[in-house]
């Protein structure tokens, strides 16, 4: 996807504080972090939600979990963090490149807004 600025990141055609990759994925700082630790761990191959890529790339999809487990580890979060995919522009999704949200390091509240 040409015009797709997570591509242009995982392509490294746009800069970003890559903290993690994989042979499918790549984790990078979130330019508006909502916690301490806030990664958006994305699959290299374009898929538009987390729907798309568990039905076109169910390998892809796990790895975008155990990635986000690692990322959390590495920051020294442990198991205490909470992965988030919003889909679709009426659940705030604004980057129709699959993403998923890796937020640690504060208090968590529920229900999130
Ligand atoms: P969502 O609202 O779920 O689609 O999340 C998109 C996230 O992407 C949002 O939290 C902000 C982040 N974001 C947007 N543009 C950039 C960028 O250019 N670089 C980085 N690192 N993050 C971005």
């Amino acid at each position: 996807m040409d015009d797709c600025l997570f591509c242009k990141i995982v392509r490294g055609e746009v800069p970003a504080e890559v903290v993690h990759t994989t042979e499918r994925t790549v984790a990078f700082r979130d330019i508006n972090a909502q916690a301490p630790t806030h990664v958006l761990v994305v699959p290299r191959q374009h898929f538009a939600n987390a729907a798309e890529l568990a039905a076109g790339d169910p390998q892809a999809s796990a790895e975008l979990v155990t990635t986000a487990a690692a990322v959390a580890v590495a920051e020294g979060h442990g198991e205490d963090y909470r992965l988030v995919f919003n889909t679709g522009a009426g659940a705030g999704q604004t980057v129709f490149h699959t993403h998923l949200h890796v937020l640690a390091g504060r208090d968590l509240g529920w229900p999130p807004g």
